[in-house]
């Protein structure tokens, strides 16, 4: 069997990701649809060997699609999903623009597959630093529950999309050379001001809400107490951006419910876990780094240790390539369970 399958925001770093993915995981597809905003429409990209013509995304480019993956930007989500349903499409997004909706299951597949069982049309991606902190948290709360999970985020810009990477380099090269370095993107195009982001941490991920949190330090929240069916754990979260292109790490401190598991125990379960890859051995120097990270799709774990004062509490840290197992992989993913448990009707 093979699906009609749309990419919307192919021209997006994520889209990028998404075609390279669907490449690699030989995904069955019978015929592809690129689109995308009128600003992005006319390009020609490659996918398998053939060249695509990128088309302007509008309510009649979903008739016959049976998947569509939707990475182009929550208003677009927002105006063509419901189009998109309509016409019979199963649509996994990518944006914030259905992640809280009760009737949108927010799915990352080692953790809650099973949650795709009653989609109604839409299923949502989560967020990139969400999804690597549910991957590694999830073996630890079936071994011993969890009670509380503090997270500080070192965010790369891909985040941002590629404006903010040509932003970054640009500063640097501007910053090396002894020049003024502008800044128009970055922390967040929709806010006032913008600093630069080249040999800087900006503490600021999207916009502030009332409560002093930004939104994305709010999706974390939000969003890990949704996927992991656990509306009373304690989530904070502080998210920070690094001048790094791609590959986000998170320190997280987390509490579990039972106490008396040893560091090495955790260490056991999380060597098990799907979805993740260990790497944790001080004495050789062995932990996650971006600079390992990138380009693969697993999530990475490393430096636990029990905490000194609680004998339920323990630290990690976390990285993962944000536009892989962050977006691209955890949608495409998504697609394939959704293929293996029969829940995409085909179109004639
Ligand atoms: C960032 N996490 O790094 C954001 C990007 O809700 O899917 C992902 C935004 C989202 O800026």
């Amino acid at each position: 069997k093979s699906y009609q399958l749309a990419v919307v925001g192919a021209t997006g770093a994520v889209g990028q990701q998404m075609l390279k993915t669907l490449e690699e995981r030989d995904f069955p597809i019978s015929t592809l649809k690129l689109l995308s905003s009128k600003r992005s429409a006319g390009k020609t990209i490659t996918f398998r060997g053939q060249p695509y013509t990128v088309e302007e995304a509008t309510p009649a480019s979903f008739e016959g699609i049976d998947i569509a993956l939707f990475s182009a930007g929550g208003s677009v989500s927002k105006a063509l999903i419901p189009e998109a349903v309509k016409r019979g499409v199963v649509c996994v997004d990518n944006t914030s623009a259905f992640r809280m909706d009760k009737d949108v299951p927010l799915v990352v597949p080692e953790v809650n597959e099973h949650d795709l069982q009653s989609h109604q049309g839409v299923i949502a991606n989560p967020n990139c630093s969400t999804i690597q902190m549910v991957v590694a948290l999830e073996p630890i709360r079936q071994a011993y529950g969890l009670n509380k999970v503090v997270v500080s985020t070192y965010q790369a810009v891909s985040g941002a999309g590629l404006d903010a990477v040509e932003e970054m380099e640009a500063q640097t090269k501007a910053v090396l050379a002894g020049e003024e370095a502008s800044a128009s993107v970055l922390p967040v195009s929709g806010d006032k001001n913008h600093y630069q982001i080249a040999f800087n941490a900006i503490p600021q991920i999207d916009l502030f809400q009332e409560n002093g949190f930004t939104f994305e330090e709010m999706k974390m929240i939000n969003e890990t107490k949704k996927i992991m069916h656990l509306p009373s754990l304690e989530v904070a979260a502080t998210c920070v951006r690094l001048p790094i292109e791609t590959g986000h790490s998170e320190s997280v401190y987390f509490e579990t419910e039972k106490s008396g598991a040893s560091a090495a125990e955790v260490k056991e379960r999380l060597s098990n876990a799907p979805g993740v890859t260990l790497q944790d051995d001080p004495t050789n120097q062995v932990y996650p780094m971006v600079t390992t990270a990138v380009g693969k799709p697993d999530v990475f774990v490393g430096r636990i240790r029990k905490d000194l004062d609680r004998d339920n509490g323990f630290h990690a840290w976390i990285v993962s390539d944000n536009l892989l197992k962050g977006a691209a992989w955890n949608s495409v993913q998504i697609a394939e369970s959704l293929i293996k448990l029969n829940l995409i009707k085909k179109q004639a």
